[in-house]
């Protein structure tokens, strides 16, 4: 639990502007975002850092939101000579403690054919789905692009 709370204490100690957090059912939703997306891109990419508060270990099985056509759980995988590449994730169990990082170049929410007037500093509705909490309603908010993501996780 100490490590838990370092480990939070770091992460919302990062430079992020505005960055919000939200907590239901035992869980700890730490700065999520969506990259502002790049004009022309088909695809955009979402992040958030979510830490399992309570006292069971809970599964995330998908997540849905209208500012895209569909979204999906990737990871970013890189080759030996570092081309990056993405598989789709399987549902991610987070345990009672842990802390489990959707950020740049791992694992990302994918926002395919993503709506491109979203601004920097919009609030969009996300619905993170849960084998046992459920339908979990977060507010993402719109940050700068990502200098740090992989080019891939905006054009595919
Ligand atoms: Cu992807």
């Amino acid at each position: 639990m100490k490590q838990l709370a370092l480990a939070l204490a770091l992460l919302l100690a990062a430079p992020a502007a505005q960055a919000h957090d939200v907590i239901t059912s035992g869980l700890h939703f730490v700065h999520p975002y969506v990259s502002e997306p790049i004009k022309g891109a088909m695809a955009g990419a979402a992040y958030v850092v979510i830490a399992n508060e309570g006292t069971a270990a809970d599964t995330l099985i998908g997540v849905e939101t209208d500012i895209a056509m569909m979204a999906m759980m990737h990871k970013t995988e890189f080759s030996a000579n570092g081309v990056a590449s993405m598989v789709e994730l399987p549902p991610v169990t987070i345990a009672p403690g842990d802390v489990y990082s959707f950020e740049p170049g791992g694992a990302h929410i994918m926002l395919m054919m993503i709506d491109s007037g979203l601004k920097v500093g919009d609030m969009v509705p996300f619905t993170l789905i849960f084998q046992n909490a459920g339908r979990i309603e977060v507010e993402f908010m719109v940050d700068p692009a990502d200098p740090n993501a992989p080019a891939a996780e905006h054009m595919h």
